[in-house]
């Protein structure tokens, strides 16, 4: 038992004070021993008031993702329940899939504060600056053949944009597959990937991109990238947004995997999806055609209906689909 983790959650729960007493009975030590860990937090940013014979409140937390800051929040039984924390990382995908075939258990996060190496899709590189960015990447070994393992970057885009929404109120989309969207310009990336054989996963590892806090892109993606602080004015705390998003994803994915398809989620998705009813170019390797775009099937495929009125389904990864004006 990581006892700071503890009396953070504690103070945290009660929203008010606990006495010193309290505390060192519920975690079986001395109230010394409280005092202890409590000074060891405030060395962390926390800052703790000692409020005169009521005891400890916790009256301000550091922006900070790192393990304990996260687990004390999160409200999730799979998502999480082990979590190992960097402050830089090459990418936390990489570092993921290491530890998955070393038999890293369904659910172990890893959150990453920097990656010197992050990805995106096709060896693209994810921008990940320190104290601004949030990048994380879920394990799971969950029970379903591998081709419906590309349909969980759809659970997850999901999960962020109604976090986004319900925290903060911005409306935030989706741009189908793998993109979350806040007028019009990128806020989040999803990579998703898997090791499997023909009729078994082994594992698949969820690497989810954030821009939280940044103000400053690089030149190349300065007009097509936005952050939730250039949104809103200020900034957000980065622990209690992966908190949120791991709780939706949760809920959203054991409907997935109940159902083992997208339709309880389908009309959901297709409400936040930017392409829904719009022009779209789609990029197929047997030649480019533009069309419109009708939303989501409950296999997750983004059905298009061409020009000359044929409907046709496009399953992610095999064409990318291009907005006809601009980014989205
Ligand atoms: C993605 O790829 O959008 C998936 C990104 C996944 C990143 C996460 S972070 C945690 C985990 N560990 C990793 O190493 N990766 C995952 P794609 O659709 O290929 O988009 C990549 C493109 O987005 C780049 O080529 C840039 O144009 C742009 N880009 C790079 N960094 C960005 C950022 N921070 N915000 C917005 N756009 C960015």
């Amino acid at each position: 038992m990581d006892i700071r983790y503890e009396i953070l959650r504690t103070l945290r729960e009660s929203g008010g004070s606990v006495s010193g007493q309290e505390l060192s009975r519920q975690l079986g030590i001395t109230r010394t021993a409280v005092w202890k860990h409590i000074r060891a937090l405030e060395e962390e940013g926390y800052e703790i008031e000692a409020v005169n014979r009521k005891g400890y409140r916790l009256a301000g937390v550091p922006d900070t993702i790192a393990a304990r800051e996260v687990q004390s929040r999160l409200e999730t039984k799979r998502m999480g329940k082990e979590i190992r924390y960097f402050s830089t990382i090459g990418s936390t995908n990489q570092y993921a899939r290491r530890i998955a075939e070393e038999g890293a258990a369904d659910g172990t996060l890893v959150i990453a504060d920097e990656q010197t190496d992050g990805r995106g899709r096709r060896g693209r590189h994810w921008v990940t600056p320190p104290g601004e960015a949030i990048s994380f990447t879920l394990i799971l070994r969950p029970n379903l053949p591998p081709e419906k393992i590309s349909m969980i970057t759809l659970v997850m885009g999901l999960a962020v944009a109604q976090a986004v929404q319900v925290l903060y109120g911005l409306d935030a989309g989706i741009k189908w597959p793998n993109d979350v969207v806040i007028n019009g310009k990128k806020l989040c990336g999803i990579l998703t990937e898997m090791s499997a054989e023909i009729n078994e996963v082994h594992y698949i590892v969820i690497g989810v991109g954030i821009n939280a806090n940044l103000v400053h892109f690089p030149e190349e993606i300065r007009s097509t990238a936005t952050s939730l602080k250039l949104e809103l004015g200020r900034e957000v705390n980065r622990a209690e947004l992966i908190a949120a998003v791991m709780k939706r994803f949760e809920k959203l994915n054991g409907m997935f995997e109940r159902r083992g398809s997208l339709e309880d989620m389908a009309d959901p998705y297709n409400r936040l999806c930017v392409n829904t009813g719009r022009q779209v170019r789609v990029l197929d390797p047997g030649g480019e055609y533009t069309g419109q775009a009708l939303g989501i099937d409950p296999s997750g495929s983004l059905l298009v209906k061409a020009e000359d009125g044929t409907l046709n389904r496009i399953s992610s990864g095999e064409v990318s689909v291009r907005g006809i004006y601009g980014y989205v």
